[in-house]
């Protein structure tokens, strides 16, 4: 193991006993959600991993330490700082560790972190993907390209609609990562179950999904797997009512010119203020539902 990482006791033990453990990201708890819900999120997602059978290994930079697992005053610390701590994509890591500072890790660091732990179950709410306007910004998230080529398995709600979801998936292709619905046809649309697009595979079971992977691994394919896990009925958001407020935030990050990194955080500011903490709720939601089936994903492995 190299020298820059921290795993929990708990984690290590885990991980050597063959034991499930699901990886969890940062940016999340301090880009995604405001404090004090991000914090009681992370620890009701934790929870959800240990009531499904596995253990949690919720994934961050802290002082220039790449931590698997983290305390519940790093937790708090953490969640209290939000925007304060620096985005980190693949790119910025070693930066972040060279500087002793605090990092939030995307879905592209902690599949990098993830995979040097051992672990290769990920749960969480969205991934990062081409955005609306690519042709032109070029902005499309290094998400992507890690899943191309990182052995980590990601169970999030689809795609959320602030990106092009139909360039997302001619990307994804493009890389050779699969979209495998669970228990759909339809690429879910994170605040809403539809979106018009298909995935590539429905499979039904935790259990084939596990299978599925292991086979992946056997054959050496580097890269990981998309599961796009419907957000529950009873907190859908419908698609076009949440298309218009995505429709407002987009214009008003156009206004501020708002770019790179900075993006996906502004957006998913803006849409949880106008849609006055309704997208909070729907999140957390998702969140949960994502890390109760990553949970049983990695106990059948
Ligand atoms: N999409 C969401 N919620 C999120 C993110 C994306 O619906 O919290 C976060 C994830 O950490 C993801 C990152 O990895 O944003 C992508 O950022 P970017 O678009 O800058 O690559
Ligand atoms: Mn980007």
């Amino acid at each position: 193991m190299n020298t820059y990482i921290d795993i929990l006791p708990e984690i290590k033990t885990a991980l050597l006993n063959k034991l499930p453990v699901v990886a969890l990201e940062s940016t999340i708890i301090s880009h995604g959600m405001p404090y004090p819900k991000n914090v009681e999120t992370a620890k009701l997602v934790e929870k959800m991993v240990r009531d499904n059978g596995a253990i949690p290994a919720t994934i961050a930079i802290i002082n220039g330490r790449l931590k698997v697992g983290l305390s519940e005053d790093e937790l708090e610390y953490f969640g209290k700082k939000g925007m304060e701590i620096t985005k980190v994509s693949r790119r910025d890591i070693p930066f972040i560790i060279s500087q002793k500072i605090d990092g939030a890790t995307t879905v592209a660091s902690t599949m990098i972190i993830a995979n040097m732990a051992g672990i290769q179950i990920f749960a969480t709410g969205g991934i990062g993907g081409v955005h609306r306007g690519a042709e032109k910004s070029m902005d499309i998230s290094a998400d992507l390209q890690e899943l191309a080529k990182t052995n980590v398995t990601v169970i999030c709600a689809g795609i959320k609609s602030i990106l092009d979801l139909g360039l997302t998936l001619e990307y994804l292709e493009t890389q050779g990562v699969a979209v495998v619905g669970y228990q759909t046809e339809e690429l879910p649309a994170f605040f809403s179950r539809k979106s018009g697009l298909k995935v590539d595979y429905n499979l039904t079971t935790p259990k084939e999904i596990a299978n599925t992977i292991q086979i992946k691994s056997k054959l050496n394919l580097q890269g990981g797997i998309i599961i796009a896990n419907p957000i529950p009925l009873d907190y859908e958001v419908e698609f076009s009512s949440i298309e218009k407020i995505i429709q407002k935030a987009l214009l008003e990050a156009d206004k501020n010119n708002i770019k790179g990194k900075d993006i996906t955080p502004f957006l998913l500011d803006k849409i949880e203020k106008l849609t006055k903490g309704e997208s909070l709720k729907a999140n957390i939601q998702l969140v949960l539902n994502n890390a109760k089936l990553a949970a049983k994903i990695a106990s059948n492995m």
